[in-house]
């Protein structure tokens, strides 16, 4: 396995975060049609919360750059960037988060549900589960032997659950072929990581649980590619999973409409300077001899395929509300 991406796997990847950021910058448009000038969470074509990976595009890029369809991945609230990199329907998973009938879930779910069994990604609203889930996911290959890995990634917050401890235990003793992929945006909401973590790293952490640790600082694809290499070649081969903590960047508030009056200014300010898209575009250009016609034609092909799924989307039928109670309750016998 290369732990150099090449020219291939660069745009991949370039790709992959391109149409990221191109699908939450609809979303975030989206989001906003009637909640404007008055903020109103119901109001609009999407109801609820919206919470945006704006910035941290390369942790899922770079990561699932190395899986295949057979392996797992599992999310949390802030999901967009992965499931895009998994390769969800883009279509169907558009429609999920307007609530129309067509979408992944039929519409029951939004933005805080998506699961594509397809693809083999799904998500969770409850911080730090998603770890959980993939270390189930782990222990299933493992006991059926069938090679694939599984990813859960989860905030620096979730890191501070109780979920963490159990599935890493287990998952070391047992040496399931499970990665936790630890996105450290530095916030949990508003609450600054070092007022809530008594340690630095987390992934010092993995001496705890006799597995591997590594980190990676400044949100850079090429180095979280490398280190996501080693894991699911030490993931593949049986011995046992690896926190891969990745210091990236959250540009946005917590959830859309959060006017982060909690951020320091001066770190505002570094965040303009630290956009990983418009780095790695600087990179490919100038350091691995890509055109920009090139990469304006990547642009494009992600700005068409966002528009055909916002298209396919609001043409779709809402759910209708007496499908409501279906695949929840069974007929008694
Ligand atoms: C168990 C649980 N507690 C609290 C919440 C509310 N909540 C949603 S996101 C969040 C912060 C999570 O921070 P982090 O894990 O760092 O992820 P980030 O939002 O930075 O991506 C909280 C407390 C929740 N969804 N689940
Ligand atoms: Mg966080």
């Amino acid at each position: 396995m290369r732990h150099e991406p090449g020219r291939d796997a660069l745009e991949r990847m370039y790709w992959t975060m391109r149409l990221a950021r191109e699908y939450e910058t609809f979303m975030k448009r989206a989001y906003l049609e009637g909640k404007v000038p008055v903020f109103e969470m119901t109001a609009g074509p999407i109801p609820g919360e919206m919470h945006l990976a704006t910035g941290q595009e390369p942790c899922a890029a770079a990561v699932c750059a190395h899986l295949t369809p057979k392996d797992w991945v599992v999310a949390s609230h802030r999901a967009h960037h992965i499931a895009i990199a998994k390769g969800v329907d883009l279509k169907r998973m558009t429609a999920e988060i307007f609530g129309r009938a067509t979408g992944l879930g039929g519409g029951r779910g939004g933005h805080m549900h998506l699961s594509d069994p397809a693809v083999r990604f799904t998500s969770t609203g409850i911080v730090g589960q998603a770890l959980g889930i993939a270390g189930g996911h782990a222990l299933a290959a493992s006991l059926q032997r069938d090679g694939a890995v599984a990813v859960g990634f989860i905030g620096e917050g979730g890191a501070n659950q109780g979920v963490f401890h159990e599935t890493l235990n287990l998952a070391s003793l047992w040496k399931l072929p499970l990665i936790c992929v630890i996105e450290d945006n530095r916030w949990g909401v508003s609450v600054a990581k070092d007022k809530s973590t008594a340690i630095a790293r987390n992934a010092d952490r993995a001496s705890a649980y006799g597995c591997a640790g590594e980190f990676v600082a400044d949100n850079d694809p090429w180095a979280i590619h490398a280190a996501a290499a080693r894991a699911v070649e030490r993931a593949r081969a049986g011995e046992g999973p690896t926190i891969l903590e990745i210091e990236t960047v959250r540009l946005e508030g917590h959830f859309v409409g959060d006017p982060e009056p909690y951020v320091p200014e001066d770190e505002k300010d570094r965040r303009a300077n630290q956009d990983a898209l418009s780095i790695m575009k600087r990179r490919l250009l100038t350091e691995h001899g890509f055109t920009a016609e090139e990469l304006a034609a990547i642009d494009a092909d992600a700005a068409a395929c966002v528009a055909e799924a916002e298209r396919f989307a609001r043409d779709s039928a809402p759910a209708a509300p007496d499908d409501a109670y279906a695949h929840v309750f069974v007929e008694a016998a």
